[in-house]
């Protein structure tokens, strides 16, 4: 008989809809997990803690997290993560203070984020109904135009004298880590393809830089298909040629804006999975929908768990254990194929409803 495996997750649901979505990703994780144990055969078991950071703590405290926060997460095996984010805390300072300060501190350089389309669920592309669209935003997560460098100064000037200036950083290091983690990414998939994205044409500095890199790094891997499109060009591809995506690299802000997209063209952002990846392993990597805190419909039961479970499946991968993210993947696509959908893809289920249908799927 194999020992059990368990693995110590930090869960960090914070703010609106991240609770029920998080709670949902533990009870189907909690699901497959007993069964693991039940047929003995590479069993696996979740150990979890739950931390209370987030906007109501900062509400309390005048902190997103505890200062020693890094020091206590970091022994962690992953980090589950809700969503960050509510009117009461302006958005940079919960972003800044809890997200952002968890990805920069562990190095969670690779943000990986599937564009997957589900059975059931309706896409606004036409041809979403007889053409197979499967493609992965890799997001550079670590640097570009969210290096935190810049400052305000000279309000002394009074009214209307303020000055800003936000600096986007591009180093080498950066660029061609992220573009090898997309390459190797690529040979792993049916179309071996990866598309660089930039504005280089107009951010002549740090974007030609990512470009240069890029033709550099491509000679390494000759066998990838490679292209380099500009950001408005490519948001068009998004919705006028799909097809011809496999892995879409882009720098932090322009990947987060193309995987929001890719996500409202696969129906609905509240079906979307991200893992925010330290690939050395020197630090947890933390996984999470992408969708954010959704105030307008937090604590009322509404909040599609999709995209949190399908972050559970990357977190599963990450932990070397592929057939139990297959069969996650397989749980969510039998639950909509069935029509068991939340109200922001057309139907009526509860967040309840949808995590009661998931764990059903797994045993069926
Ligand atoms: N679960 C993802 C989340 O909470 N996102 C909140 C947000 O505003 N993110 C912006 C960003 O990370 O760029």
């Amino acid at each position: 008989m194999t020992a059990t495996r368990t693995f110590r997750i930090a869960a960090i649901p914070a703010d609106g809809v991240g609770a029920e979505v998080v709670a949902a990703g533990r009870a189907v994780l909690d699901a497959l997990a007993a069964d693991s144990r039940a047929d003995s055969q590479g069993a696996f078991a979740f150990d979890w803690q739950e931390f209370p950071w987030g906007c109501g703590y900062y509400e309390r405290t005048g902190k997103m997290m505890d200062d020693d926060g890094l020091e206590r997460l970091k022994d962690f095996d992953a980090i589950y993560f809700g969503a960050v984010g509510w009117p009461t805390v302006p958005d940079h300072v919960s972003l800044w203070g809890l997200r952002l300060k968890i990805c920069q501190n562990f190095d969670q350089w690779a943000n990986v984020r599937p564009v997957h389309f589900l059975p059931g669920v309706q896409s606004p592309l036409r041809k979403a109904d007889d053409t197979e669209l499967d493609w992965v935003v890799v997001r550079e997560n670590s640097e570009g135009e969210y290096a935190g460098l810049g400052g305000r100064n000279l309000a002394g000037r009074g009214q209307g004298g303020e000055v800003a200036v936000q600096s986007a950083l591009f180093t080498e290091v950066g660029c061609e880590r992220i573009m090898r983690f997309a390459f190797d990414l690529a040979r792993t998939r049916t179309r071996r393809k990866v598309s660089s994205v930039t504005k280089s044409n107009a951010q002549q500095y740090g974007m030609v830089l990512w470009d240069d890199v890029f033709r550099r790094v491509a000679a390494d891997y000759p066998d990838v298909e490679t292209e380099s499109v500009l950001v408005d060009a490519m948001s068009a591809k998004f919705v006028l040629r799909p097809e011809d995506l496999s892995v879409v690299v882009a720098s932090n802000l322009n990947a987060d804006i193309l995987s929001d997209l890719g996500s409202a063209l696969a129906g609905s952002l509240g079906l979307a999975a991200s893992a925010n990846l330290n690939p050395e392993r020197r630090f947890p990597s933390m996984f999470e929908p992408v969708h954010g805190s959704a105030p307008d419909i937090a604590g009322q039961g509404l909040a599609n768990p999709i995209g949190a479970v399908g972050s559970a499946a990357l977190m599963l991968e990450h932990f070397g254990l592929p057939d139990q993210a297959a069969r996650l993947q397989k749980a969510i696509e039998a639950t909509t194929g069935a029509g068991i959908l939340t109200r922001d893809v057309g139907g009526s289920a509860s967040t309840e409803d949808v995590t009661k249908a998931l764990i059903d799927a797994l045993n069926a």
